[in-house]
């Protein structure tokens, strides 16, 4: 594996743990993480890391030039509920730092790209449950138009400048080492924080609200495995769709009840229920699981479990530091 690799947007919540498995497989020295600020101190001090402003395309082509990158990971993006905000400023992010990466791949300044699209490619008018690969995609958020867009300039500059380019659309993603910013599947992450900090949780999504969701491992091991398949393999070049469980805010709070006898949880909706109410409950991947071999490991059960044991650690580690 000669491969340099460069994670743009590694101070986020998949990007900091991606940065970590790669460089655990290509090695220290070969994983550059960068991003517009500085990350944790692990990801900080166990390689190289540099400030990159992803809008930036000057400033992407230096980095690449000076640690010879050949692959690019560009994780940088404004969520959904954030992109709600600031719409303008989520487009200007999501769009041009992905054009900008896939020019230097055009520009044979790199041989292969990552971007992660999203199930927010999804809108009111695609069905609800198994949500096919290929079906309506009437997003209704900013984020979702951005993503479906991404998609489109992925596939195209596969399809005319044979940029190897390679996208998964990732459901909400569920970790304990770093927190998610500004999406609407982020309660399934601060519900675990609250629950062993308070012993209960105040859920902005209502109780019935399912969505598909995935463990941070299961997602970490999917993006390397779609980047290593051979060529011949990735026969979608838009993005995947990818699975692995849904379920709503109640049955998360029954689960964790299992560990935590006594948890709570209330319901007050608000404008995020309807980002949720736009997205499919399911997803179905089967093309991810036929041309790459994708599977998940973790269901609802493990998560919990994983979760509740890790942060249950930190919070005694950091009691046993006061
Ligand atoms: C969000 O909630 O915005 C993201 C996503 C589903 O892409 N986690």
């Amino acid at each position: 594996m000669n491969d340099t690799i460069l994670i743009i947007g590694a101070s986020g919540q998949i990007g900091s743990e991606l940065t970590q498995k790669l460089r655990k497989i290509y090695g220290n020295q070969q994983v550059i993480a960068s991003d517009i600020r500085e990350g944790n101190t692990e990801l900080m001090t166990s390689g190289h890391f540099e400030i990159i402003d992803a809008t930036n395309k000057e400033a992407i082509l230096k980095v690449i030039q000076k640690h010879q990158v050949t692959q690019v990971y560009l994780m940088a993006a404004m969520l959904s509920a954030t992109a709600e905000k600031y719409p303008q400023k989520a487009w200007n992010l999501n769009m041009n730092s992905l054009l900008n990466v896939l020019d230097l791949a055009k520009e044979k300044h790199i041989k292969q790209v990552y971007w992660p699209s999203s199930i927010a490619v999804f809108g009111p008018s695609s069905p609800k449950k198994n949500t096919p690969q290929k079906t309506i995609m009437e997003p209704s958020t900013v984020y979702g138009i951005s993503k479906v867009s991404g998609e489109h300039w992925c596939n195209y500059y596969h399809e005319k400048y044979g940029v190897d380019v390679r996208s998964i659309r990732y459901p909400g993603i569920i970790s304990w080492k770093t927190n998610p910013g500004g999406g609407t599947t982020d309660y399934a992450v601060d519900i675990f924080f609250k629950a062993i900090e308070n012993g209960s949780y105040d859920s902005f999504l209502s109780e019935n609200t399912r969505l598909p969701m995935m463990y941070m491992e299961d997602a970490i091991n999917a993006t390397i495995q779609i980047m290593q398949a051979n060529t011949k393999d990735i026969k979608i070049r838009t993005s995947y769709n990818l699975a692995a469980i849904s379920f709503t805010p109640k049955e998360i709070a029954n689960e964790i009840k299992k560990h935590i006898t006594d948890f709570t949880i209330t319901y007050h909706p608000d404008f995020r229920q309807e980002i949720a109410d736009s997205w499919p409950q399911s997803i179905a991947d089967i093309d991810a699981r036929t041309d790459w071999n994708w599977q998940h490991q973790f269901d609802l059960a493990a998560i919990t479990k994983d979760m509740i044991t890790n942060l249950q650690a930190q919070k005694n580690k950091k009691l046993e530091n006061v």
